[in-house]
């Protein structure tokens, strides 16, 4: 039973070797669907965005997570996008459709901002 349950674990090894193979930098003329385990994610932690610039493509999902134990909320200055006050470990997704730069900042504390710059898909 030992003896299965390892080589069970060798291919489950190998099968998520081969997963990663796929998605190296050799395959980049696959569609980006291969980069949805991979979206950005920006951390609010100590009164800060990080990153507090974050350049995309147009179409990406974008995840804010609050890490502060203070509630922190979202809006753009063009008001594209706003989220609900976020409390900690709360997070915040918006998908970028247009290119262009989408300056934020946290409504609770203004002297927080941030930008995302997406560029052409
Ligand atoms: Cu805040």
């Amino acid at each position: 039973v030992l003896k299965r349950a390892s080589k069970r674990a060798v291919l489950a090894a190998v099968l998520a070797l081969l997963g990663a193979l796929q998605f190296a930098p050799a395959s980049s003329g696959q569609p980006a669907k291969a980069a949805t385990s991979n979206l950005p994610v920006v951390s609010i932690s100590n009164f800060t965005f990080g990153p507090s610039a974050l350049t995309i493509k147009a179409g990406t999902t974008v995840t804010w997570v609050n890490q502060d134990d203070v509630p922190h909320a979202l809006l753009a200055v063009d008001k594209s996008f706003r989220s609900k006050v976020l409390d900690t470990d709360e997070r915040f997704s918006f998908t970028f459709t247009k290119p262009g730069t989408y300056g934020y900042f946290c409504t609770l504390h203004p002297h927080m901002t941030g930008k995302v710059v997406v560029t052409r898909s």
